[in-house]
């Protein structure tokens, strides 16, 4: 199949078209601005495959994705190009809108042209997926999962932009027929995550001697889902899914935020131990609360496992293990992000 990946030079779009190129016979084209978060070097592993192709280009550029849809003539939209940091979608949620919303808008309509266009047999077995999120159901208490009928509840700025594009997509299926499918997943963690979200910004700051931030008292929950575990169940949604259908994708893992947090800096001091021989927990702040913060996210994945067949892999140990490890092995990776495109302030509190 040929699968136009948006995004694919972020952090779950990288990892799918790794997967794709590494142990599948499919042609990739990756459509992505290369915003902040667009790390071309997450994609070199792949680079030099003649079944993988690049182009730079923005998702409201309805020009733009008209001729990739047309010269690369794809079987599979896999649409996961977004603004995806909660805290950032704070601080200016006006790139959230825009992209999230407006992109999908513009992917859903260009997109829609090129169906109508094909032939009977791949008109009929073409899909658009979108890459959606489990905050748009919003928060959990202590007990209760996310299930695929759970109602939108969504509450950041960046989850309501989510929540709204997941609305489009199902109108242009409902509406003119389009093929979509829709998945809404957990937290993902693993290697070549940005810097700033929670995992890898506490590896590093924890490896630089740096405080590590908890937001509030760090009782918040997150289902944690190993990246490459969620680009085995995309492909196998956008290669066996029904059209029309949502499945939600987890872990399986949650965890509070302290212990996330505790259980890095465990693995620090059994890998790369302080050289003063004290335990990197010491460098743990509690710092202000995130305005609105979710408490809670958990998902329900009997629908992919009965559906599909699809279980997660790796538990979050060993996943967690894995991805230190990761970090560890792959200094310039984001040293490179770090010296050169990433402000390393705290985000998410100065108002909008
Ligand atoms: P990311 O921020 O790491 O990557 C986003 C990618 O999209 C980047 O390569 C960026 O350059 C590109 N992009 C942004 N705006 C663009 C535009 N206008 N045109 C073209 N490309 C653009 O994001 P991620 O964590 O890999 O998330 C991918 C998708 O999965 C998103 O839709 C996100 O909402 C969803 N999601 C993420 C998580 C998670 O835990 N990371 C969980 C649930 C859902
Ligand atoms: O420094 C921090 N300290 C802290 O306590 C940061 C960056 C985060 N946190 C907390 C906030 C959350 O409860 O850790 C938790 C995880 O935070 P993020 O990594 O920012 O992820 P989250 O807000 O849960 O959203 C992520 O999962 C769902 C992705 O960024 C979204 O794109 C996805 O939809």
């Amino acid at each position: 199949m040929r699968i136009l990946v948006t995004g694919g030079a972020g952090f779950i779009g990288s990892a799918l078209v790794r997967r794709l190129i590494e142990h599948t016979e499919h042609e990739v084209l990756v459509f992505d601005k290369l915003t902040y978060a667009g790390v071309l070097s997450s994609l070199a592993p792949v680079a030099s495959s003649n079944r993988y192709h690049f182009v730079k280009s923005d998702i409201c550029d309805a020009d733009a994705v008209s001729t990739a849809l047309a010269e690369f003539r794809p079987d599979v939209v896999a649409h996961l190009a977004a603004e995806s940091h909660v805290d950032r979608s704070i601080d200016g949620p006006g790139e959230f809108v825009q992209t999230n919303l407006v992109g999908t808008f513009v992917m859903l309509n260009q997109t829609l042209g090129y169906w109508r266009g094909l032939q009977d047999t791949a008109k009929a077995s073409f899909r658009f997926h979108h890459i959606s999120t489990d905050e748009v159901f919003g928060s959990l208490g202590d007990e209760g999962l996310f299930t695929e009928t759970t109602p939108y509840d969504p509450r950041s700025p960046y989850s309501a932009s989510k929540a709204g594009s997941d609305h489009l997509v199902r109108a242009w299926g409902h509406t003119y027929g389009l093929p979509v499918l829709i998945t809404n997943c957990s937290n993902n963690y693993g290697p070549y995550h940005f810097p700033e979200k929670l995992i890898p910004l506490i590896i590093i700051r924890a490896l630089n001697g740096e405080p590590l931030p908890v937001y509030g008292d760090g009782s918040n929950v997150r289902d944690w889902l190993f990246v490459d575990d969620h680009a085995r169940a995309l492909q196998a949604v956008f290669e066996t899914g029904a059209p029309g259908e949502t499945y939600n994708v987890g872990g399986n893992a949650e965890r509070r935020n302290i212990e996330v947090v505790t259980t890095i800096c465990s693995i620090l001091d059994r890998l790369d131990p302080r050289k003063d021989g004290r335990g990197y927990a010491e460098q743990i702040t509690y710092v202000t609360d995130r305005p609105g913060h979710d408490h809670r996210y958990a998902i329900d994945a009997s629908k992919i496992r009965a559906d599909l067949g699809w279980t997660p892999s790796v538990t979050f140990e060993q996943g967690i293990e894995q991805t230190v490890r990761w970090y560890l092995e792959n200094r310039s990776w984001w040293q490179d992000i770090l010296d050169a495109r990433y402000a390393t302030q705290r985000l998410g509190v100065s108002n909008g």
